[in-house]
Parts: C-alpha cells; structure tokens; sequence
C-alpha cells in the first residue's frame, strides 16, 4: 500500500511542496490540499497504518517528525516544534502517541 494509492500524487506534491519552509506546517490545511478530508472512513484508516511504519498501532512522536515524508520522500522532517504541536493537536486521551481514532479526528477538523 503506498500513498499514491489512496491519494493523488498531484495533490500529495501540491500540499507537501506549500509547507516546505521552516516552522510553517499546519494540518488542518495540510489535510485538506492532500484530499484526505473527503475520503471515505476506510481510506483515512489506510493512510494512518501508512504513517504508522512500526505497526504499533500508533503513531508516536518520531513517526509524526516524518509525517511529511510518510506522504513524499521529498517531504522535509518536521521541527522538534512542529512535532510537539502536532501531537498536542491530535492526542486527545494525553497518551503521547496518536491512535487510529484520534488521527480520523483531526481529519475532520481539518
Ligand atoms: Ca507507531
């Protein structure tokens, strides 16, 4: 399973290429350019055990650092603030790690 596969290729170099500069990452608008946000339950579910490459269930902090490049090779890695922010964002129970449910929300918010 590869990105590509659930997502546009055009869409995916679009949105990774918007946040390339330093510190300008936001997800709501990150997922909404990617076309996340008008997928189907199931391809959101894709796209999560994507991100997660250690298949933990989970995505902690180091895998969200490579977010971007979950998406595109070309993606930069995210700053150690951008990454705590994110996580913040997204880990609504406060167990330091993102959960399948927990990632479909912060699709809906973007
Ligand atoms: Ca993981």
């Amino acid at each position: 399973m590869a990105m590509t596969d659930v997502l546009s290729a055009e869409d995916i170099k679009k949105a990774v290429g918007a946040f390339s500069a330093a510190e300008s990452f936001n997800y709501k608008k990150f997922f909404e350019m990617v076309g996340l946000k008008n997928k189907s339950p199931e391809d959101v579910k894709k796209v999560f055990r994507i991100l997660d490459k250690d298949r933990s269930g989970f995505i902690e902090e180091d895998e969200l650092k490579f977010v971007l490049k979950g998406f595109n090779p070309n993606g930069r890695d995210l700053s150690d603030k951008e990454t705590k922010a994110l996580m913040a964002a997204g880990d609504k129970d406060g167990d330091g790690k993102i959960g399948v449910d927990e990632f479909a929300t912060m699709v809906a918010e973007s």
